[in-house]
């Protein structure tokens, strides 16, 4: 069979939008494959009440177009799910990308022909498709896991996973509801049920530090104000740590006097998204007692803010420090558990014995639900390549050659597996993600555009060039607190067989040292890749 596009892209989200986009514009023949009905990816999935941005949405969208910018509003400071949807599929229609992309269309395999120099995609239609090039834009966090709980198929009632909710939304009022999971989704889903649910039971199994979003809606007029500031917005986004607005502070916590911190810790709580996980002091991640101090200070909001002391003693993480796990951005979280129809149910004390008919069986109690809702997360960050059939050469598959942890280069290249291109990939920065997704497709772009310009057909990373990175990535890593830490960013998932040891899929560098790092390899001519 031969190729009949230059480059196949899997997924439709943020990633394979903009991939579509730049090939397109560079000449190139581009076929994409979304499962989904429609574009948006993470915004297409997670259509669970509550769910927004915790970047400031004049932050979080493309950068690449004045006109985008200029024609878009954004209506909250953290666009919620419905209009960052709208969004992207504002942007699909302005570029005219829905004519290359396949919908209802699930990669099931990809393997590399390496005599004919291109990738062989089969589709859970079993149809076949061909491309001298792949680009996988499958997401860090976007292949759901559900809890291993016995009778979870027997219930009776409505159930869902947050990242498959339902288009249709649920009416909660008067419904006794559950939510299992308390990480950055169960925590926005659980703020928005207690709203009309008759009964919200929570059922959580580790509390996660969580610090105030101060959300607020954005006018016509501020949103003209914004636009004015475009240009310094995203160069901020450029200069950070992270391309997010919020960088760590040049001070360390235990340099500067209590009543300082004290005071830098305050306005941090009281001012708009991720300040207090992304612009505390520089060693409160690092060092133990200034990460103790600043979880003291969090653990104190909490009480303040929680009634009941001992539902307040739950709620306070003890088994990590504020900031080491992803910290959810939350409106009122703590305040809910006031509420009299809310109650919280510690599974650590009462494990989850089975799902019911009815509802749920802990150790202490039967309880009856109408609707239960799992926030369980996701198999993060090669979740997504393990369900796909990725085969290099030799036939080798990639889950094997990442057993114990993903081997990249650059985070965008997989030795074994020649012209496939990861954007998001393991070890990239993440951060604010569009600006990093932005960076990552143009730098894929311009390699593929170098090598048609040059009559190359095979681009492949250099053993030494993976062993130099992964060991670089796994050395960043080393003395930051979240990697003690148990979470999705250390590669942790019980509800997943083999992902009970810690990896280091993240790269925890700065997003501009790890630009500048690929801005070398494609000032150098790409003379550190094997191109032929
Ligand atoms: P997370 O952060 O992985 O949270 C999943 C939650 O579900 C967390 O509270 C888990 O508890 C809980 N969980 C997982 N499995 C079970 C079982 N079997 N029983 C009970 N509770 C369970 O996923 P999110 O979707 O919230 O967020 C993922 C990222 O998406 C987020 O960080 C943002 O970047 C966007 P645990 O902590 O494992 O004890």
């Amino acid at each position: 069979m031969q190729p009949q596009h230059d480059v196949i892209v899997i997924g439709a989200g943020i990633s394979g939008l903009y991939q579509l986009h730049t090939l397109r514009q560079r000449g190139f023949k581009v076929r994409v494959f979304e499962t989904g009905t429609g574009v948006g990816g993470t915004w297409y999935w997670n259509r669970y009440p509550g769910a927004r941005f915790d970047s400031e949405s004049y932050s979080y969208g493309y950068s690449f177009s004045k006109e985008l910018l200029d024609e878009w509003d954004w209506t909250e400071h953290f666009s919620p799910q419905p209009k960052t949807l709208e969004y992207l599929n504002f942007v699909a229609d302005k570029l005219d990308l829905r004519r290359d992309i396949q919908f209802n269309a699930r990669v099931a395999a990809a393997h590399w022909r390496e005599e004919t120099r291109d990738w062989h995609v089969t589709l859970d239609d079993g149809s076949e498709h061909v491309a001298r090039f792949l680009v996988t834009a499958i997401g860090p966090l976007s292949t759901p896991t559900w809890p291993k709980i016995e009778g979870i198929d027997s219930f009776g009632g409505v159930s869902c996973h947050t990242a498959r909710y339902p288009k249709e939304p649920i009416d909660f009022t008067g419904k006794k509801v559950a939510v299992i999971g308390t990480g950055a989704t169960g925590i926005q889903t659980i703020q928005e049920v207690a709203k009309t649910a008759g009964t919200l039971t929570v059922f959580q199994r580790t509390p996660n530090w969580a610090a105030p979003l101060h959300n607020a809606t954005i006018s016509k007029a501020e949103m003209a104000e914004i636009r004015t500031q475009y240009p310094d917005i995203l160069k901020r986004c450029q200069e950070t740590f992270s391309c997010f607005l919020h960088t760590p502070d040049s001070r360390a916590a235990l340099e500067v006097t209590p009543a300082e911190r004290e005071a830098h810790w305050e306005k941090l709580y009281g001012s708009k998204g991720f300040g207090m996980w992304q612009g505390n002091f520089r060693d409160i991640l690092v060092d133990r007692k200034a990460n103790a101090l600043v979880s003291e200070f969090v653990a104190r909001k909490i009480r303040e803010r929680v009634k009941d002391p001992a539902t307040a003693e739950k709620l306070i993480p003890k088994n990590h420090g504020f900031g080491t796990r992803r910290v959810p951005l939350e409106t009122r979280y703590f305040e809910v558990y006031n509420q009299p129809n809310v109650r919280l149910v510690d599974i650590k004390e009462t494990p989850i014995e089975r799902i019911t008919p009815n509802g749920l069986q802990t150790s202490a109690e039967s309880f009856d639900f109408d609707i239960i809702i799992y926030a369980t997360g996701f198999d993060a960050i090669t979740g997504s390549f393990d369900k796909i059939d990725l085969r290099g050469t030799d036939g080798r598959t990639l889950k094997d050659t990442w057993t114990g942890g993903p081997k990249t280069w650059l985070g965008v290249q997989v030795e074994g597996f020649p012209n496939m291109f990861m954007v998001m990939g393991p070890h990239t920065a993440l951060g604010n993600i569009p600006r990093s997704i932005e960076y990552n497709v143009e730098w894929v772009t311009d390699v593929i555009a170098h090598m048609r310009d040059r009559g190359l057909t095979r681009a492949e990373c250099r053993p030494e060039g993976v062993k130099e990175w992964t060991d670089h990535v796994v050395a960043l890593g080393e003395g930051l607190l979240s990697n003690e830490v148990d979470s999705w960013m250390t590669g942790i998932n019980r509800n997943v067989d083999g992902k009970t040891v810690r990896t280091v899929a993240r790269y925890s560098g700065s997003a501009p040292a790890y630009r500048a790092r690929c801005d070398a390899v494609a000032t150098g001519g790409y003379r550190e890749m094997a191109l032929s």
